[in-house]
């Protein structure tokens, strides 16, 4: 009101001083000018009026945009919805919420002193959802190709698409307990992977250190991942890990815990890391992220590199002494690897398997996997895909290695291959028990291609499964390279 006052003051002005009284009293307008008012203002246009999505469910909410040239006031209505957001009368973008099913025009009315513009779209909003993932029917296009909130390309009869464990509507709209998936990079098409991160800085055993993941510890591990050829609904391959250790934005979840030992006690089981996780970790991410605790050790002079839930949702990562960016992206790779259902032998429990190229297996997580067919690692950080051929221990052929032939290895070490031997690749104290015998056929595992994402609980804290708590090796000497210098923190 006080712009369209303070505008009549200065036109009258502006009339009354430059214009002269016609004989029959009217006042003849200059060019451009109708007789009076009315057009000395541009005209108010509507130049683009959206709504996304245009079907909801009731008590769903869709967000209306509008891009208006000389307007002073815009009013959004309809809908019998509440409305929220902005009201610039040039960009705004405002939410309703509609509670009851039916057909609704949704209007746009835009005005200046002089001139309006008016726009009106149809919003549906039906209960038709019939996976019940809080994704309408109608915009569940199953393409596999995510468009918009109108064309999200997943499934309209399976409520977790990409199987992830995520549900779409979770993923597409952020969840109800207003976790923003979206912002930070989830897909409903692409499998996701939400780690979040908190950690110890300390100066046990060896000089000061902290416990936090470096950036090139993270990025070690997301291309892990991302370069996997794990398949997906959409055309990505791979599994998008997303990482939080307080790197901002969206991520402040991860931080540093101040602990008087750096000793987590009873590690993933005990009171201390449940009275941690539960004032460190935000409630609503119950339910979609893993909690990746980095302590110096646990169990207080445990020389395990970690724990981890096989399946679930909880994982140690206890590298004491370590700085090696490899071994911590390796550890990383294996604790969720059993959060994701993985064993030491893929899906047994045969451990050292020198065909089993996977981090997941001892002979791997420190160095390394192997990927170029010879048992020595060639420290890579990767899960296994399953292609190496079984062993017969019992008739081992040493021409064919681990990957056929072509590739001959040595397995009894006596400088010669030979076409059929009898020896134990893997020998370690609990084989007879996780392998069944010491001569026995072992066999890969195509880790990428089965990620269990089950294991995490439901929102209010329910469990398929009652997990496994997996307890790992010590770190061997050679991997403790803290001793007097301070590791690189970032
Ligand atoms: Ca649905
Ligand atoms: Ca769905
Ligand atoms: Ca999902
Ligand atoms: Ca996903
Ligand atoms: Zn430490
Ligand atoms: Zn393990």
């Amino acid at each position: 009101m006080v712009m369209k006052r303070t505008f009549i003051l200065i036109a009258s002005t502006f009339l009354s001083a430059s214009l002269g009284a016609a004989s029959d009293g009217s006042v003849a307008p200059p060019d451009g000018f109708t007789n009076g008012f009315e057009n000395i203002l541009p005209a108010v246009s509507i130049n683009a009026f959206s709504v996304l999505p245009t079907v909801i469910l009731p008590g769903g909410s869709a967000t209306v945009s509008w891009n208006v040239s000389n307007a002073v006031l815009c009013t959004a209505s309809g809908g019998g919805g509440t409305w929220g957001g902005s009201v610039d009368p040039v960009t705004g973008i405002q939410i309703v919420t509609i509670d009851s099913a039916g057909n609704y025009n949704l209007g746009l009315s835009c005005s200046n002193a002089t001139s309006n513009d008016q726009a009106s779209l149809a919003v549906t909003v039906t209960s038709a959802d019939s996976d019940g993932d809080r994704l309408a029917d109608a915009v569940e296009t199953n393409t596999g190709v995510y468009v918009d909130l109108n064309n999200t390309g997943t499934n309209p009869f399976n409520a977790d698409t990409d199987g992830d464990g995520i549900r779409d509507g979770d993923e597409v709209l952020g969840t109800l307990q207003g976790l923003d998936l979206p912002a930070m990079g989830v897909n409903p098409l692409q499998k996701d992977l939400l780690l979040e991160y908190d950690w110890f800085d300390d100066s046990v055993d060896c000089s000061p250190h902290s416990h936090r993941p470096t950036a090139a510890i993270i990025a070690r591990a997301s291309a892990a991942f991302t370069n996997s050829p794990t398949q997906n609904p959409g055309s990505a391959t791979g599994v998008n890990l997303i990482s939080d250790y307080g790197q901002g934005g969206v991520f402040t979840g991860g931080n540093l815990i101040s602990d008087a030992n750096g000793v987590i006690d009873n590690g993933i089981s005990g009171t201390e890391y449940r009275n941690y996780k539960a004032a460190n970790f935000a409630s609503n991410r119950n339910g979609y992220f893993h909690y990746v605790f980095m302590p110096h050790r646990y169990n207080t002079d445990s020389t395990s590199s970690g724990q981890a839930e096989l399946p679930g949702d909880d994982l140690i990562v206890s590298l004491y002494c370590v700085s090696s960016e490899r071994v911590y992206a390796n550890t990383i790779l294996h604790e969720a690897g059993h959060n994701l259902s993985l064993r030491h032998g893929g899906n047994d429990n045969c451990n050292h398997k020198p065909n089993y190229n996977s981090v997941m297996s001892y002979k791997y997580q420190f160095p390394g996997v192997d990927n170029n067919c010879t048992p020595p690692a060639n420290g890579v950080t990767d899960f296994s895909i399953g292609d190496r051929i079984d062993l017969d221990e019992n008739n081992l052929d040493e021409n064919n290695g681990t990957c056929g032939p072509g590739f001959p290895y040595d397995w009894n070490g006596n400088n010669t291959i030979e076409s059929s031997v009898v020896t134990n690749t893997n020998s370690y104290g609990d084989e007879e028990a996780q392998c069944g015998d010491t001569l026995t056929t072992l066999r890969d595992y195509d880790d990428w291609g089965n990620l269990f994402f089950g294991g995490l609980p439901s929102s209010a804290g329910a469990r398929l499964t009652p997990p496994e708590i997996i307890t790992e090796q010590p770190v061997p000497d050679e991997y403790l390279e803290i001793t007097t210098e301070t590791q690189s923190q970032q």
